[in-house]
């Protein structure tokens, strides 16, 4: 791992940093011509783009009653019973999350309020190869079903022989999902945007991909509703001489076994602790059934901050504003009021990240490449929207009329200035001429 020794007073800056972002310029360019190529083939298109990117051809890519019930029945009843556990956990935390529409009502009469409705349907993008996660059917579903979400559609590309991992099947069955498309990519992206003849279009995507499918929802964003665009996952271990070096290696590597591009950050407070948390990588490296895509991302994104002092530490984490932070230190509760940027926070020697990947029940999609700065966890809020509601009563309009009238001709405009002029005539003389 790269490692940075802060001086005392040295602040943790920006340039220590090497984000590597969601997508770049060479996946944008091919998103937007597949994005094209679906908008005006449709169907056709996605076959000949799934035969060409996962060398299937796929007749019919909504996966049928029978084929989701042999695949619901192949899963073993241990994983099964697991994905449950975790769906209960999740649903619990995601239920308290839901807002309630609200109105007030003022002593003139004026109720104003806010009306929540959940979207009318919802597209969940599930990725296939290195990442097979039946926890990201979950994470997306479930709070889109609490949210009350009539129709959840979930894409995920098909293996070479056209079939679906049976777990992910049985994860969209426990979530709730209504559809189910072999279909993956920049494609299934554009899919769900504009529709094809087998996939009619839906209000919002969410859920990870790779490079192409993240430059596929920016392309079609304004047109459909996205959730955050995610790029490679993160974590940044703050670990004092509390921790044990061994713990904090593995769960460095519980980040950089996702992918080579994932970033560990290790904050601490002595040269010598770092050492041996590198020795300890190491060992465990060689029982890693990941070790390729593990020593890479540390490697290659890895980075320990040395630092002199806590609020140096503190600062560090705040500039990096990772998508998972964990709290390795005495007292680790005492800290959380001044992290300020981090999408989940794990407190303590007990919590590892892996217990809020799958089963904690707080989201784990997640503001990732400093974007905690300014946005937040998955939750019930994507799959709502909400409208404003307003009822004046004749006491109330003619309390606000001067007002109104005042600003509307400051901006020059006549009929707004009238529609409330006129009203009040009617209440002061029961003639709208005055
Ligand atoms: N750490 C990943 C989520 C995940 N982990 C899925 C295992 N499966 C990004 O938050
Ligand atoms: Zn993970």
């Amino acid at each position: 791992m790269r490692r940075i020794t802060l001086k005392p007073g040295e602040e943790f800056s920006n340039a220590h940093l090497k984000r590597t972002g969601a997508f770049n310029a060479a996946a944008l360019t091919a998103a937007t011509a597949i994005v094209e190529d679906v908008r005006e083939r449709g169907d056709e298109a996605l076959r000949d783009l799934t035969e060409k990117f996962d060398g299937v051809r796929v007749e019919n890519f909504r996966v049928s009653q029978a084929a989701i019930a042999e695949a619901v029945a192949s899963v073993d009843d241990k994983t099964a019973a697991a994905l449950r556990k975790a769906a209960a956990q999740i649903r619990d935390f995601h239920e308290r999350q839901k807002q309630q529409s609200w109105f007030t009502v003022r002593e003139d009469g004026a109720l104003v309020g806010s009306k929540i409705e959940p979207l009318d349907s919802v597209g969940i993008y599930v990725p296939g190869g290195r990442a097979l996660y039946p926890s990201s059917v979950l994470m997306n579903a479930l709070p889109a079903a609490v949210a009350g979400v009539p129709r959840i559609v979930c894409v995920t590309p098909p293996t070479k022989d056209g079939s679906l991992d049976p777990a992910i099947i049985e994860a969209c069955r426990i979530a709730g999902v209504t559809e189910i498309y072999a279909v993956g990519g920049a494609q299934a992206v554009a899919a769900l945007a504009y529709g094809t003849e087998s996939i009619a279009p839906v209000a919002k995507i969410t859920g990870p991909g790779n490079a192409y499918v993240a430059a596929a929802k920016k392309i079609v964003s304004g047109d459909v509703g996205i959730d955050m665009i995610a790029g490679p996952s993160e974590v940044c271990v703050v670990a004092d001489s509390t921790a044990d070096p061994a713990l904090v290696a593995i769960d460095l590597m519980a980040q950089a076994e996702h992918d080579p591009l994932a970033a560990c950050y290790l904050v601490t407070f002595d040269g010598g602790y770092a050492n041996e948390v590198e020795r300890m990588v190491e060992r465990h490296l060689q029982s890693s059934t990941r070790a390729e895509i593990t020593s890479a991302s540390l490697a290659d994104q890895g980075l320990i901050v040395v630092c002199e002092t806590l609020e140096q530490a503190v600062e560090a984490v705040n500039v990096i504003a990772p998508e998972h932070l964990e709290l390795h230190v005495d007292h680790a509760f005492d800290l959380l009021g001044a992290i300020r940027n981090a999408g989940a926070i794990f407190l303590g020697a007990w919590t590892p990240e892996a217990v809020g990947d799958y089963v904690a029940g707080p989201n784990h999609t997640l503001p990732t490449g400093g974007t905690a700065r300014f946005s937040s966890p998955l939750s019930t809020d994507e799959f709502v929207k909400k409208s404003s509601v307003i009822q004046y009563s004749s006491a109330a309009l003619v309390n606000d009329a001067d007002a109104v009238m005042t600003i509307a001709r400051h901006e020059g405009l006549w009929a707004h200035a009238m529609s409330v002029e006129m009203r009040k005539n009617l209440i002061d003389w029961g003639n709208v001429y005055g």
